[in-house]
């Protein structure tokens, strides 16, 4: 057993980000095994869920003459276009059907607005608007985070510098992460953490 101030955040196992989903990342259900095992030596487990509007405007299809992979300009600054994924109460928003979802404390849902994206699990992509999870974590004592989930390079990498950025130690299990890595987001992804002081396992 870990010590009591340390809590496992699993970013986003969903149906969408796994091989057959509307956003896969290669691998992603490969890690499903490790992080159930891993859940059971954590005093708190706490699971994030992508969960967006059908029109949300992240989706190139909100955009004419946008395909996925695109970037546009929100009032927060460059956005990524993607495909249509993790649609509110659709089989691919579900969890993994392997993860094992009884022992999470928390879930907590990102990206419901429809006109900002939440890549992280502390803020919205305007860096600003909390989602509350800041609060729940400091309130219980949890001031040491392990992280694993999907995509190492975006939802992960998000959730990890925030989490730095506000204080807590913060680690990145990279064998229990996978990328989408295009562009170079995964090289600019480890910089960026190991940068802001996340450890990278
Ligand atoms: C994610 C792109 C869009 C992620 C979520 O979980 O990394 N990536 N929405
Ligand atoms: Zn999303």
């Amino acid at each position: 057993m870990r010590d009591a101030t340390e809590a496992l955040l699993v970013i986003d196992v969903q149906v969408d980000f796994c091989p057959g989903g509307a956003l896969a990342v290669p691998g992603g259900d490969a890690i499903v095994p490790g992080i159930n095992a891993l859940m059971a030596g954590f005093p708190a487990v706490i699971l994030t869920q992508d969960w967006h509007p059908a029109d949300h405007l992240s989706f190139a299809s909100q955009h004419p003459g946008k395909a996925p992979m695109d970037m546009t300009e929100m009032p927060y600054g460059p956005q990524v276009l993607w495909p249509d994924h993790c649609v509110q109460g659709t089989p691919g928003a579900a969890f993994h059907p392997d993860l094992d979802t009884t022992r999470a404390d928390l879930v907590i849902r990102k990206g419901f607005r429809r006109a900002i994206d939440s890549y992280s699990a502390f803020f919205e992509n305007d860096r600003t608007t909390p989602t509350g999870l800041e609060g729940y974590l400091k309130t219980r004592g949890l001031t040491r985070l392990t992280l694993v989930g999907l995509a190492t390079d975006f939802c992960v990498n998000y959730s990890a510098v925030d989490a730095a950025r506000l204080g807590f130690e913060v680690t990145v299990r990279q064998d229990l992460c996978r990328a989408i890595d295009f562009g170079g987001s995964l090289a600019a992804a480890r910089d960026g953490m190991a940068a802001a002081g996340v450890a990278l396992a």
